[in-house]
Parts: C-alpha cells; sequence; structure tokens
C-alpha cells in the first residue's frame, strides 16, 4: 500500500483515512504483521499496533534483523548489538502495552511499568558494555590502520549487492563470501593485490550501503566506515543491469558524502554489463559520467581495463623523491622498489642518485629502509 503525504502524521504516520483502509485490509487478510518501509517514531509504532491489533514493524528494523543474521565476526556482532539495544530502547513500553492488553489481567499495566523500568535500566548497561567494547575494537583497529599507513589503499564501496564482494574476490584472488542478498558483507575485508599489480596497494572490501539506512547503525559501523574514511582511492560499484541503479547511485553517493569522504578520488564502475536489458544502458551511463568504466565480474570485461585506471590513479598521486645512496648501500635499491617507482639510477663516483616517484605515506618507508641500513654500517 502506498501513500503519497504532504505531512506526515505524527500519531499513525499515514493519514487517518489510509489507516482505517489498512486496518480493513488487515482484518480481510488476517494479517499477523505489517512492515513499514520508512523508519516509525516509536509513539507512531504503538499507535498502529493498537489500531491494526497486529505487530508492526518498520524498515530500520527490517535492516537490523537482516544485519543480526549476518553478522560473524565480534565486531560485526557488537556493533549490530548496540543498535539494536538503542533502537528498542524507546519502544519498549510499547511491547509492555501489548503484553498487558493480551493478558488483560488487573494490575498489569503496574507490573508492566515496573518490568519496563528495570528492562530499561538493563538494556542502558548493556548499551554501555557494548560501547566500552567497540572502543576497544576501535583501538585495534586504529592500530592495523596505522600499520598500513604507508600503503595504498583502495576501498570499494557501492549499494548493497551491487558485486563489491565479487569484485574483490577478481581482482584479489581472495574468497569472500558472495551471495545474491542484501548485506552479504557486514565486515572490512581487507587483502592485498597481487595479481598483475605493480605496486603494493590495499583493497577492502565494505558493508553495502542502502537507502534509508538506520541512524544508529551508522553509528555503530563507525570503525567499518572508517576503512572507507581512510581510503586513497574509492571504487564505486554500481549494478548497472538493476532498474533502479540511478537511484541507488545517487544514495550511495549521499551517504558517501554525509561520511565525509568527498574528498577521495573516485572511480565509478559500472557492474554486470553481461547482464544489461539494452545495449543502450551502459552507453548512456559512460557518457553520463566521466571517469567511468563497464566491468562484469562474471565474464571479466573491462576487468584489465579498470586494473589500468587504478594503477593510473595510484601513478598520479606519486610526488617526485631524490634519494642519495652510497654504493655499498646497492642491494637497498631491491627494496626500495617496492615502495617507490623508480624512473632513474645515476652512478656517480661517490654514490647512486635515485630519481624516484613515491606516494606520499611511503616516503617515511623509505626513509626508515636507509635508516636501517645505516645503523647496520
Ligand atoms: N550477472 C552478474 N552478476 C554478478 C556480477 N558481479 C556480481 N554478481 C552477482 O551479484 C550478487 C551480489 O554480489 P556480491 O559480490 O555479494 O555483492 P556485494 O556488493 O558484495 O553485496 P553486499 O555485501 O551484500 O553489500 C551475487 O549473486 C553475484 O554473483 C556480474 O558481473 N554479473
Ligand atoms: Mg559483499
Amino acid at each position: 500500500m502506498t501513500q503519497h503525504l504532504a505531512k506526515i502524521n505524527p500519531k499513525t504516520f499515514l493519514g487517518s483515512g489510509k489507516v482505517e483502509e489498512l486496518r480493513l485490509a488487515v482484518e480481510h487478510h488476517e494479517a499477523e504483521v505489517v512492515i513499514f518501509d520508512e523508519e516509525l517514531s516509536p509513539r507512531q509504532n504503538r499507535e498502529l499496533e493498537k489500531i491494526l491489533k497486529c505487530r508492526v514493524i518498520d524498515r530500520p528494523w527490517v535492516i537490523l534483523e537482516i544485519f543480526n543474521d549476518h553478522a560473524k565476526t565480534r565486531e560485526a556482532k557488537t556493533q549490530v548489538e548496540l543498535a539494536r539495544m538503542k533502537y528498542s530502547l524507546p519502544r519498549l513500553t510499547g511491547l509492555w502495552d501489548h503484553l498487558s492488553r493480551q493478558r488483560g489481567g488487573i494490575g498489569m499495566k503496574d507490573v508492566g511499568e515496573t518490568q519496563i523500568q528495570l528492562d530499561k535500566r538493563m538494556i542502558r548497561n548493556e548499551i554501555h558494555k557494548l560501547e566500552k567494547k567497540l572502543v576497544q575494537i576501535d583501538k585495534e583497529k586504529k592500530t592495523q590502520r596505522k600499520n598500513r599507513q604507508e600503503i595504498y589503499k583502495i576501498a570499494l564501496v557501492g549499494y548493497t549487492n551491487a558485486g563489491k564482494s565479487t569484485l574483490m574476490n577478481c581482482l584479489t584472488g581472495a574468497d569472500t563470501l558472495v551471495e545474491d542478498k542484501l548485506f552479504a558483507t557486514l565486515d572490512a575485508t581487507v587483502r592485498k593485490m597481487k595479481k598483475n599489480f605493480p605496486y603494493p596497494v590495499l583493497l577492502s572490501d565494505t558493508v553495502g550501503l542502502i537507502a534509508k539506512l538506520p541512524h544508529d547503525l551508522v553509528a555503530s559501523f563507525k570503525s567499518t566506515l572508517d576503512e572507507v574514511r581512510d581510503a586513497d582511492l574509492l571504487i564505486h560499484v554500481v549494478d548497472l543491469s538493476h532498474r533502479e541503479y540511478a537511484a541507488q547511485m545517487r544514495t550511495a553517493n549521499d551517504l558517501l558524502e554525509e561520511m565525509g569522504v568527498d574528498a577521495i578520488d573516485i572511480l565509478l564502475a559500472f557492474n554486470k554489463i553481461d547482464n544489461l536489458p539494452d545495449s543502450d544502458t551502459l552507453d548512456r551511463a559512460l557518457n553520463a559520467h566521466p571517469s567511468s568504466i563497464g566491468i562484469s565480474c562474471k565474464t571479466g570485461q573491462g576487468i584489465e581495463a579498470l586494473r589500468q585506471q587504478m594503477v593510473s590513479h595510484y601513478e598520479k598521486n606519486l610526488a617526485p623523491y631524490r634519494l642519495e645512496l652510497k654504493h655499498s648501500q646497492a642491494e637497498l635499491i631491491q627494496a626500495i622498489r617496492k615502495h617507490a617507482l623508480v624512473l632513474k639510477e645515476d652512478y656517480t663516483p661517490n654514490s647512486i642518485v635515485l630519481s624516484l616517484r613515491v606516494a606520499s605515506g611511503a616516503k617515511a618507508k623509505l626513509e626508515s629502509i636507509l635508516k636501517q641500513s645505516i645503523e647496520l654500517d
């Protein structure tokens, strides 16, 4: 059922006529649950349950349930649990109202009230504990990220089910879980790009984005999203075969902007081009978006071209750098090559002068290679 609302009714979300229509439909179909594709306030949720005499669930709840089902690691589980607790806290009253009405016993209401207070306190304690745990996890993640600071990082982002994990596997040979369902990935996986890539690059797969993502969930997934903020380049993966790809792209862009990552370079990858309804779709999409590319993780089409673009983005990011070595340090050149592009080696009588191009993060690494060798001397 849909309704164009000029104004949302603070009490029942829908207008009163529509609520009545919905009530009759629930009665007619003997529905046990009504799901709203929108976020309801706790009050609206309660009111609607009263009127419709059945369970009412909103969109954030559905998303939280899916996340809950898919959470595997300690981090993801903690994040989802926290979001669920925060979601349920202001909604507890409704639950007990429901019970007291069902059982109908005298005094149930009072028992309910006391119980709600107890439950709320318990949940607040739990929230506090989970938040502490997340701070700890966040710290560990920060250390991990710090250790990777000098390495160029690329993150795959995009609407859920666009094919990020498939692309990750395609580019790194990893076997991240790929599934035709929403939010298959909840944890940022980080892998080295190996296959045919000339530079050390870390690629991370991230949690999928979706329209009207529950606010608590975004807050809980901070450390996962930090992975995105930390990247040098984003590849925005779009499922071009989806009939609403344009809207999905916009949603993803809006969320990225909200996350404050709009300053990072973005490469647009239109995926699933093996599955397009007509031949115009790809041309139109490519023309409308400069710096975009069509790919298919299924057939491999366009993957090599994407890799090339990733390489040129990397190289664009490099700054000229000059390094002088003693002849006795010649064997360091091999190690230096791992972190910089060596353009020229000039052998003078006293030294070797290297003309390099390096990523900003890699300079520290080069200096530490030199320092170590001097200390060894
Ligand atoms: N036809 C076709 N299907 C693809 C392609 N790439 C991925 N898929 C399918 O799309 C579905 C979703 O792929 P995933 O890689 O799990 O998508 P994701 O973006 O990681 O999704 P979430 O982790 O849920 O956000 C899977 O069924 C893939 O097999 C492609 O190029 N062509
Ligand atoms: Mg995935």
